[in-house]
């Protein structure tokens, strides 16, 4: 009988103009796999300031470090929808995202890893669960972040506290829900999106506490083409489900799950 064997963790980053950010981000991700090792690929959308050059140098010498290069930005969304591919078509049985902003903080990967090793689907970093929170916000962007929250719950009937959040690890058999249902968002409307497809699916999503913190070099990619696309597509959402009397799984679309995925450990 074959033993099924742990083809561990991969971490997505995407990144896009990430230059300032990047030694720091490297070696913090160095110090927190000391304490459980996991691989890391960042996936660069052609920053004109040199992010995925640099990556390249820096990864020489870094065996557990990946890059992927598009041609130009395409989304967060899209970059998470390849990397979760990319992962599972090299039988990562588990595949996790962080921002490279260090607005999350790679020491926590582990404690979100250990949850899924536990039997969650998703372990989700949450700032809107007890002992979570954000630093360095303005009250402004607190409150988009808030009522993006509110109206994105109540709409799809979500118990998950923080559905926005993009600092996750998602056990095998999640991520190829996700990729088999299909997502349509290219910025924050992603994550909950996710979140959708797997409470749909009955898969078991924890909230562990973190605090979040504003960006320090660098510029941020929100806009308001990005909250209008989750807004529309929670409408969308919620117009299907009522439609079917709340009973509707998410429209399975063609698959973006590569052909060569046979891993089905989780
Ligand atoms: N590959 C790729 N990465 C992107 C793109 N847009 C944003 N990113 C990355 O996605 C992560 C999140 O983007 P941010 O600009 O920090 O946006 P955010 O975290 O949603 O918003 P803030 O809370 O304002 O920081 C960062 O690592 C970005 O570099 C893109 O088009 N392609
Ligand atoms: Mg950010």
């Amino acid at each position: 009988m074959e033993l099924p064997v742990d083809g561990g963790l991969l971490l997505v980053v995407p990144t896009y103009n990430e230059l300032g950010n990047l030694n720091e981000l490297v070696d913090r991700l160095s110090q927190a796999r000391r304490r459980r090792p996991f691989d890391v690929l960042i996936l660069d959308d052609g920053s004109p300031d040199g992010t995925g050059d640099r990556v390249r140098v820096l990864a020489q010498d870094l065996p557990w470090l990946n890059l992927v290069e598009r041609d130009g930005p395409q989304g967060l969304g899209s970059a998470y929808r390849a990397g979760f591919a990319w992962a599972r078509a090299r039988g990562y049985s588990r595949v996790g995202e962080m921002d490279a902003d260090l607005s999350h903080d790679p020491a926590s990967v582990p404690m979100l890893e250990s949850a899924v090793v536990d039997g969650a689907d998703l372990a989700l970093g949450s700032r809107y669960v007890a002992g979570g929170g954000s630093e360095g916000w303005s009250v402004a962007r607190r409150l988009l972040s808030k009522s993006a929250n509110l109206f994105a719950r109540t709409l799809l009937r979500l118990p998950t506290r923080d559905v926005t959040g993009g600092f996750r690890v998602y056990s095998g058999r999640a991520i190829d829900v996700v990729l088999e249902h299909g997502t349509e968002c290219d910025g924050y409307g992603f994550q909950v999106e996710s979140v959708y497809i797997l409470t749909r699916n009955d898969m078991r999503i924890v909230e562990i506490p973190i605090t979040f913190r504003d960006r320090q070099f660098g510029s941020s990619k929100m806009s308001n083409k990005v909250v209008w696309e989750a807004a529309r597509r929670c409408v969308q959402l919620a117009f299907t489900s009522s439609a079917s009397g709340g009973t509707a799984r998410p429209p399975v679309r063609s698959s973006t799950a590569s052909p060569e995925v046979t891993d089905e450990r989780a």
